[in-house]
């Protein structure tokens, strides 16, 4: 256990007494033990050459699949009330069909056990990324059969696990997922169709609206979705900048919120959608839901494309995308190059407020985080401290802020990065496995005693 030498701070302004604290993990990206599963779209995108920066897979990754009791030790430890998870569906439903495995439902019977066990409250994700594959040589999200599959998937889940698990979240990010995934091919499945790639926010909504009536009717009594958001800042005044922002905020910030939380598609996706059943599909998408939850990570700054590919954290953005991003100065940056900018959050929390008024339930901030190297690993600190602080600053001018997800507790695999960044409040040696909490994880635990009181 690193201590190190931290800084004095002053102590987080006090959060309300039932707000949830919690830490976020994926499926693919800790469990390992692939052979004990069906294979995702991740196996496959992962074992072409040159999709994964550093060539790795997922196939071990944190061995969290035979390690989950102590992942939960460190999880009890740590103080969190509750713990996101995600459950893999091509584990639960290894042919992409309804055979269910025992063995896969059986993990995630364990795990939430364990959770229970130590008073800590499971909160599933339904869908991190990792489509079976099966399911994706169907067509995956392109095929509109997908969302129908999803929701009898989520059935046979709330099924098993239901009587002990509370919260619920369907998707996580569909905005990356459709973007990276299917509209410039730089995560699984690999797809390079632009914007013909809308289907697949479509079906990826539809999903989640019948998931929404399928856990209803198993008992479910809370449910949100965790999508990615952040500000969009334009380049400049010109109005070649401020339409491209406008249009990236869309793509980010309204393609999946609107229709969830409005019952309709922001201008002018709603135009671009093919649906044979466009009114129908809203009424579904946009079921009530018990809270929303946010993943917040920066703000993109965002002006006209050029003639070339734009390169954004790593990601390619092609010329044909009607925006481009643009370094943000100024600010500190994470090991991956994101610029850190907690009143981004601030800004972002209030924004959203003011879009969606009375329509916008509580909120869940489901993802915080930043990758960093090193167990001393006072960056990390730094940039906890300040989201804290900046998310204390939004609810205090008014938004329901519920509760609050540190995205990692470990090093895992960073998709198209591999193992090259390292988000975790827990250092884990992809050799031998070994688990070192680091100096950000005993402050985090400090921190929350300090909450309690
Ligand atoms: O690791 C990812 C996670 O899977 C989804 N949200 C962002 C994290 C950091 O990139």
């Amino acid at each position: 256990m690193i201590t190190s030498m931290a800084p004095t701070r002053a102590p987080l302004p006090r959060f309300p007494h039932d707000f949830l604290w919690g830490v976020s993990t994926s499926a693919h990206q800790i469990e390992g033990a692939a052979g004990e599963r069906g294979p995702s779209v991740w196996d496959a995108f992962s074992a072409v050459p040159g999709q994964v920066k550093d060539g790795s897979t997922a196939t071990v990754a944190c061995d969290h699949f035979h390690r989950y009791r102590e992942d939960v030790a460190l999880l009890a430890d740590l103080g969190v009330g509750a713990y996101r998870f995600s459950v893999s569906w091509p584990r639960v439903h290894p042919h992409g069909d309804d055979r269910v495995s025992a063995e896969g439902l059986g993990f995630y019977d364990r795990l939430v056990d364990e959770l229970c066990a130590a008073g800590i409250r499971p909160l599933p994700t339904l869908f991190h990324w990792d489509t079976p594959l099966a399911v994706e040589e169907r067509g995956g999200w392109l095929n509109r059969d997908t969302a129908a599959r999803f929701a009898e998937y989520a059935a046979v889940v709330a099924d098993r696990i239901g009587d002990r698990v509370e919260r619920w979240i369907t998707l996580n990010e569909p905005a990356e997922h459709t973007l990276l995934g299917y509209a410039i091919g730089e995560h699984a499945p690999g797809k390079e169709l632009l914007f013909d790639a809308l289907p697949v926010a479509h079906h990826q909504l539809l999903a989640h609206g019948l998931a929404v009536q399928a856990l209803r009717a198993a008992g479910a009594r809370s449910i949100g979705v965790a999508n990615s958001h952040g500000p969009t800042w334009a380049a400049s005044d010109a109005p070649e900048d401020t339409a491209a922002a406008d249009f990236y905020d869309v793509l980010l910030n309204r393609l999946f919120s609107d229709p969830l939380l409005l019952g309709r598609y922001p201008d002018p996706i709603g135009e671009l959608m093919p649906s044979p059943s466009l009114d129908a599909d809203l009424k579904t998408i946009s079921e009530p839901l018990d809270w929303y939850g946010v993943n917040y990570y920066q703000p993109t700054k965002v002006g006209a494309p050029g003639l070339e590919p734009t390169d954004f954290n790593g990601v390619t953005i092609p010329p044909q995308m009607p925006f481009a991003p643009r370094d943000i100065e100024g600010y500190p940056v994470t090991d991956f190059g994101w610029p850190v900018v907690p009143e981004a959050l601030t800004e972002l929390l209030l924004a959203f407020r003011d879009r969606y008024g009375d329509r916008l339930p509580p909120i869940m901030i489901t993802e915080n985080g930043c990758s960093y190297e090193g167990l001393d690993d006072q960056d990390r600190i730094a940039y906890l401290d300040s989201h804290l602080r900046a998310l204390h600053r939004a609810m205090a001018a008014g938004v329901d802020v519920r509760g609050y997800f540190v995205w990692s507790l470990l090093d895992n695999f960073e998709w198209a990065e591999g193992y090259s960044q390292r988000f975790g409040l827990v250092h884990v040696d992809y050799e031998t496995l070994e688990r070192t909490p680091k100096a950000s994880y005993a402050w985090l635990r400090d921190a929350l005693r300090g909450q309690r009181g």
